[in-house]
Formats: structure tokens, C-alpha cells, sequence
């Protein structure tokens, strides 16, 4: 056996013994889907680090002049990940969906707003960074479908910002820009799964961007700090990463391993594996 074939056999080894495993997603996992990622060797920061440093900016303009904020996102061009809502996902989305189905895979905790999980059929999926499907009410946190608002006539009529149905506060796009805080139902949902996960599969993350990096931490200090504070020892959490080159979590010693290459071909081959070990 090859290296890379002892590794998706003990990831299916440890995914089948598992009780409450967990996946959490970046946007290596849509890469193969035709969406370019952030930071890996072709990502938009990568190539363009003047976009990331206007990016920046971008939840502080919506706090400044949310009406101006709306008629600048209606009124220019696409957006700097072009049109993802043509995009469809591929076999890695549809691994986890699967492993979800065979009653592995508890939750999807995703950085990825491309709604990829959902659309290959994934059911409890939390979307750290939000959606490009809804918009959020900032002060009440209710979320809404696109649909529910007709933005073109709000901007014909000058009657920009959209307004929360419920408290009337400006509402912006779901998606979490750089500086907002993550909206508290799924920091919270997404903590108590890393708190109760025994396996966290990390596919396609740079694992550089907090607080969503802070949670594989957080499921290795549950091992790390047990018996200093608990005096019963909890069973180790197993956390594995698949992704195209190492991250600070494989430097760290965060992750038990990593599983180096395409998503898309090692987790239908993980599933592959796990279901020959069920027969
Ligand atoms: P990132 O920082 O761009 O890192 C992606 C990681 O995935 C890198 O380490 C790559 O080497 C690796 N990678 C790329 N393609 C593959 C592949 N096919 N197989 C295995 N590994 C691969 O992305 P993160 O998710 O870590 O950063 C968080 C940001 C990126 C979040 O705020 C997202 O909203 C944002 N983002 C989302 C999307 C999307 O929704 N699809 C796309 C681009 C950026």
C-alpha cells in the first residue's frame, strides 16, 4: 500500500469506529467546482492581495451608509468570486453527503457561502460565514431569502436599505465580511459541535482564518485538558485533514494527520472504504 492508501484506510478505519464525527469545510472543498479559493497557490488573495486589503473594508461601509452600501452592491459589476450560483458541487460535496446519510457524519460546520453542502444533499449544515442565498438582519439576527425582497424596485424607488420584517433595522447580505462578528446561532452551534464531536474530518482550509480556525483547537484541548480540570480522561478526539499542502494545524500537531491531496478523489474514496469495513 502506498502511503496515501494507508491513510484514507485509517481515515475510514477512524470515521467507521467513530460515534460523533464531524466535517468542517473551506473553500478547497468548491475548488472543483470551478470556485476559486482564497489563499491557496491560485487563490484570489494570492494573486491579488490589493482585493483582500479593500475587502477589509467592506462590513465597516455597510455600518457607515448601509443605503450606500446596498446601491453600490446592486449597481456594480459581479463579485470578485463570480457567479457561484451557477456552480454545482462535485464528488467531495457529495462524500460528506453521503457520510451524513450513512450516519457518520453528524453536521457540516463550512467557511463556504456557495450553499455547495445543501445543494449535494447535506441536511444539518452550519454556515460559519453565512450564505449568498440570504440576508441577515444584523441587530436580530432573523435571516431572510433574496426572494422575500424585490432590492430592484427598493433601488428604483430610492428606498434603500432593505429593512428587517421584523424590527426594521438595515438588513445586510448574510455573508460575514472581515471585521463582522460570526452571527451567535451558529458560533454557538458550531462550538457545541466541536465540544462533541469525537472525529473532525477538515477538508480544503488554510485553517488561518479566526474565530472558525479556533475550533479544531478547541476539540484538541478537550483531549489536551482532560484530567487537569475533569477527573474523568475523555476519549480523544480524532481530527484529520485532507487538503492540497500542509496548515498551521498540521504544523501544530492540531491534526493527528493529513490526507495530501484533491478532495475530490480522497473523500469518495474514504466512503469507498468505509462502506467495504460495514459489509
Ligand atoms: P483558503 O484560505 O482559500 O484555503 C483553501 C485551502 O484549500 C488551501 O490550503 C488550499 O491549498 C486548499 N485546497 C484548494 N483546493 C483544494 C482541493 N481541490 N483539494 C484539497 N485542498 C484544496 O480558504 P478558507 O476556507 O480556509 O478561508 C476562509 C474564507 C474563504 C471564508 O471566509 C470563505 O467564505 C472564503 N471563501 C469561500 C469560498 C466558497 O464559498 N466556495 C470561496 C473562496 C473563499
Amino acid at each position: 500500500m502506498s502511503d496515501i492508501d494507508e491513510l484514507i484506510d485509517r481515515a475510514a478505519h477512524d470515521l467507521a469506529a467513530s460515534s460523533y464525527a464531524i466535517a468542517l469545510t473551506g473553500a478547497g472543498i468548491s475548488t472543483d467546482s470551478g470556485i476559486r479559493d482564497f489563499r491557496g497557490p491560485d487563490g484570489i488573495w494570492t494573486k491579488n492581495p490589493e482585493a483582500e486589503k479593500r475587502a477589509y473594508e467592506t462590513y465597516f461601509r455597510f455600518l457607515r451608509d448601509p443605503g450606500q452600501y446596498w446601491k453600490e452592491r446592486l449597481t456594480m459589476g459581479t463579485s470578485l468570486l463570480g457567479n457561484l450560483r451557477e456552480a454545482q458541487p462535485n464528488p467531495a460535496h457529495y462524500a460528506l453527503a453521503e457520510l451524513e446519510k450513512m450516519g457518520i457524519i453528524k453536521s457540516v460546520l463550512t467557511q463556504n457561502i456557495d450553499g455547495l453542502h445543501e445543494k449535494a444533499g447535506s441536511q444539518r449544515v452550519f454556515e460559519y460565514h453565512g450564505s449568498i442565498y440570504k440576508l441577515r438582519c444584523p441587530s436580530c439576527g432573523i435571516r431572510f431569502r433574496y426572494e422575500e425582497y424585490d432590492l430592484g424596485a427598493l433601488l428604483a424607488e430610492g428606498k434603500l436599505p432593505p429593512r428587517c420584517k421584523e424590527c426594521s433595522a438595515p438588513i445586510k447580505d448574510d455573508v460575514v465580511h472581515f471585521n463582522e462578528p460570526i452571527p451567535s446561532d451558529v458560533a454557538h452551534a458550531s462550538l457545541e459541535e466541536a465540544h462533541r464531536c469525537d472525529l473532525m474530518l477538515i477538508c480544503g482550509t488554510s485553517a488561518v482564518v479566526y474565530p472558525f480556525a479556533e475550533l479544531p483547537r478547541v476539540a484538541r484541548r478537550k483531549r489536551a485538558g482532560a484530567g487537569l480540570f475533569s477527573p474523568k480522561q475523555e476519549k480523544a478526539t480524532v481530527i484529520i485533514e485532507v487538503n492540497a499542502e500542509p496548515t498551521p494545524l498540521t504544523a501544530e500537531g492540531i491534526s493527528d494527520y493529513l490526507i495530501q491531496g484533491r478532495l475530490a478523489e480522497i473523500l469518495p474514496r474514504i466512503v469507498a472504504r468505509v462502506k467495504e469495513l460495514r459489509h
